[in-house]
């Protein structure tokens, strides 16, 4: 045992590596530094105990920590050499201790450290990141597993987890972040559950993070029974002030509040006629003295809207609603606006109300957890898509205006759970990573971005580095190819898990994430028209310049085209296809991507540790599979709505497929899937019995092939499978994979790839299921290639 532990630290990159330390890994040899620390702070303190653990040269170096660097916003750093030691100074201890980091990151990517003379400075006061953590521990569109923060309704009695989050966050410059959901449990302003918060604050704290929270705008009543909630109310006011005040007693240097209001059910401003200026400032009036800030949210849309009507359209709720109150709101007050009008999918346009406010402190929230961008179980790399939302161009007053440039805070819902690795995938760690640092500084590249991040989670070696920032670059767009392209949106089950393909989840109903994707009538086509001239006017919510690009079909850009326009599956883009045409080609070119990430991923074996390595793979499998139903549901949706044939013969052909309801059935017993385009053919079948059988005969010609099986994994039980040929086994498994859904449909659908197969003209394949605790066993067909 003792030997084996031994052993495994010599073992090199090899060694089992769960992911836990994310990119702050430092190297094994080298000398420890001589530090000395000017001033006394828990920041600086940090600051010095984490150069002795991750600073090492060939000779021991002195390095100085503190003291004023004079001209620098506030966090920013300067690392200077000089008379052979190292000068980390900062504009306080935060930036001394976000100087540290940077250091250690310089050697961690191999970088001379014996001439340093550089500042740095971050672009934005705020950058924070908002967790959505419910007080009984399960976090709202979470996906690294449960709350580091709280357990049962009360902080966790351990808080390593939050220590280490703090630290990771610091190591990028990240100054904030709430602790729990936006759908807020009012307890959290409880008299009595203080406590709970000030431990949390007090473990982020040393971190120079400081701790906000989400706040119900009901609290006064909902806690502590006062009738009304109304923001001109002066008990109203006056139990603001008196909560903030006790709030502050305890956490003195709390960040502020986030505010989600008249959005999702949500109580707000307008039961009482009030506006949302109203709202935000009652609560900034409390925070003002304490210097806190109130966050409150711009996603406010109706959820009950009328889909019948053409005219209505989610897209335009922020930019109407928060208009006419530029100006209106208090200094302390910033609106927190998502990057896109709808809500986090694969692509949107910019929201138009960064140009739109003026008078008006306005953040970015960016959405780092994968909600619906494959919910870590895909790869997408989200920095490219940040990096287009970031340097858009408003073109206010006509001028060049980044959105970069309008923004006074970056906001990055995270998410990061117990999992060793914090997000359940390992390369979904490089969007914390990539959101920090492009927080810190916006101008950086997605590729800089991808390869710093490569280099310090997994090492320098340049083939290990290529392969992997190659895979992160490109898969937003792959993801995009096989889940939504054009501006369709992700196109999932939007009114439940977001997860899985379902085209027309999104349709006739008042949630406002339509396409209009019609298959009969005179509107036959796809898109929703978003023009002054004939649709629903948002596009008249952009800067003249920026809409005139949009509003007319000559420029609207491609992947935004059915964002902004119905047209008909024969439009024919400016990539010279035409739409349909495009939807099938992109789903194939998505799929096939991710197959190659498979085999780019293979090349890596023995380069990446053992456990990472496996888990990647596995993970990068599993997603090739997702791919493909995603790919044929689309694909033969669109085939179904167009009536228009894929040129290349591919949509609905499926050589070597054998449907699992044209097989031999013992005990199997056939269904109809919901939504169809989720499994082949639109049927499958599943066992209700204690185990069953699907018998298909092979009779192509004799040679050795891949058998793929498709079957349902549902999250109600573990089913087990066996895979025989002419009575012999060539395969087991158990279906125990992490999904989110109980039903047979596509975020369920899975993938078994059985290789090197001999088969023979006439032989029997036989797949048997045994079913457990309500997951059915059940399977779509099987394909041999
Ligand atoms: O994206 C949607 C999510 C909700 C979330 C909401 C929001 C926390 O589906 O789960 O609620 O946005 O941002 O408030």
């Amino acid at each position: 045992m003792r030997w084996a532990l031994v052993l495994s630290l010599f073992a090199g990159p090899l060694f089992a590596d769960t992911g836990y330390d994310a990119w702050l890994r430092y190297p094994s040899s080298g000398v420890v530094p001589v530090v000395t620390i000017m001033g006394n702070s828990a920041l600086l303190e940090r600051a010095r105990q984490e150069l002795l653990r991750g600073f090492r040269t060939p000779k021991a170096q002195a390095i100085v920590l503190g003291g004023a660097a004079p001209n620098l916003k506030p966090d920013g750093y300067q690392l200077k050499t000089t008379a052979g030691k190292i000068v980390i100074t900062g504009a306080d201890d935060r930036g001394v201790l976000y100087g540290a980091f940077a250091l250690l990151r310089k050697i961690a990517l191999g970088e001379s450290v014996t001439t340093l003379d550089e500042k740095s400075e971050p672009r934005v006061p705020v950058r924070w990141v908002n967790q959505w953590d419910n007080l009984d521990g399960s976090i709202e569109r979470g996906y690294g597993g449960r709350s580091i923060f709280w357990d049962n309704g009360a902080a966790r009695a351990d808080l390593k987890r939050v220590r280490d989050y703090g630290r990771m966050l610091a190591s990028l410059g990240i100054n904030g972040t709430s602790i729990n959901n936006v759908n807020v449990n009012p307890r959290i302003l409880a008299s009595d559950f203080l406590p709970e918060i000030v431990k949390i604050a007090n473990t982020l704290r040393p971190w120079g993070v400081r701790t906000v929270l989400s706040v119900d705008f009901g609290s006064p009543q909902k806690i502590d029974g006062l009738d009304t909630f109304d923001p001109l109310d002066p008990r109203v006011i006056a139990w603001w002030k008196a909560k903030t005040d006790e709030l502050y007693r305890a956490v003195p240097d709390l960040g502020g509040f986030i505010i989600k209001a008249d959005s999702e059910g949500r109580v707000g401003p307008s039961a009482y006629g009030r506006t949302h200026a109203d709202a935000a400032n009652v609560v900034a009036r409390a925070l003002k003295p304490h210097g806190g800030m109130i966050f409150y949210r711009g996603f406010v849309y109706d959820n009950k809207m009328d889909w019948r009507n053409l005219k209505n359209d989610r897209a335009r709720a922020a930019d109407d609603n928060f208009r006419s109150l530029d100006g209106k709101f208090d200094d302390n007050v910033v609106i927190q606006i998502k990057n896109g009008p709808i809500d986090f999918q694969v692509r949107e346009p910019i929201s138009p109300l960064f140009g739109t406010l003026a008078k008006t402190k306005q953040a970015i929230e960016l959405q780092i957890t994968q909600e619906y961008m494959g919910q870590a179980r895909h790869t997408v790399f989200l920095v490219p898509m940040w990096k287009e939302a970031l340097d858009f161009d408003l073109r206010v007053g006509d001028r060049a205006t980044p959105v970069k440039s309008r923004v006074n805070a970056v906001v990055g819902v995270s998410n990061v759970g117990l999992d060793d690795n914090w997000f359940g995938n390992h390369l979904s760690q490089a969007n914390l990573y990539g959101f920090g640092r492009l927080a810190w500084n916006p101008d950086l590249s997605a590729r800089q971005i991808a390869e710093e991040w490569t280099r310090l989670t997994f090492g320098n070696d340049p083939k290990v580095i290529q392969t992997i920032t190659n895979i992160q670059l490109n898969s937003w767009r792959t993801y995009e190819n096989y889940t939504g392209p054009l501006g369709l949106q992700t196109l999932t089950d939007i009114v439940g898990n977001h997860y899985g393909v379902a085209v027309e989840a999104s349709e006739r109903n008042g949630w406002g994430q339509w396409h209009r994707a019609d298959s009969d009538g005179d509107n036959r086509g796809v898109g929703m028209d978003r023009t002054v001239a004939t649709g629903t006017g948002y596009i008249g919510q952009y800067t003249p310049a920026v809409a005139r690009i949009y509003e007319s079909l000559a420029t609207c850009p491609d992947d935004l085209l059915l964002f902004m326009h119905h047209v008909p599956y024969t439009y024919m883009l400016h990539s010279g296809k035409t739409v349909v045409q495009y939807l099938y080609d992109s789903h194939y070119a998505g799929a096939d991507a991710v197959n190659q990430y498979v085999r780019d991923w293979k090349s890596l074996q023995g380069r990446v540790d053992d456990q990472r390595y496996g888990e990647v793979l596995s993970q990068l499998e599993y997603q090739a599979g997702q791919a493909e139903v995603w790919r044929d549901a689309v694909s033969n949706w669109f085939l179904r709505a167009s009536g228009i044939p894929d040129a290349k013969g591919r949509v609905g052909n499926y050589p070597g497929r054998m449907e699992a309801e044209s097989a031999s059935l013992d005990g199997y017993k056939l269904i109809d899937v919901t939504p169809w385009e989720a499994a082949s053919g639109g049927k499958a079948v599943e066992c209700t019995s204690a185990s069953c059988a699907a018998t298909f005969r092979y009779s192509g010609s004799g040679g050795v092939f891949a058998i793929r099986v498709r079957y349902f994994d549902t999250n109600t039980g573990v089913s087990r499978f066996r895979a025989l040929v002419a009575n012999k086994v060539i395969g087991e498994w158990a279906a125990n994979d992490r999904v989110p859904t109980r039903k047979i449909d596509g975020s369920s659908s899975a993938l078994r790839v059985i290789e090197g197969v001999a088969l023979q003209p006439g032989d029997e394949i036989r797949i048997e299921g045994t079913p457990d605790s309500g997951e059915t066993a059940a399977l779509d067909y099987i394909e041999i290639r």
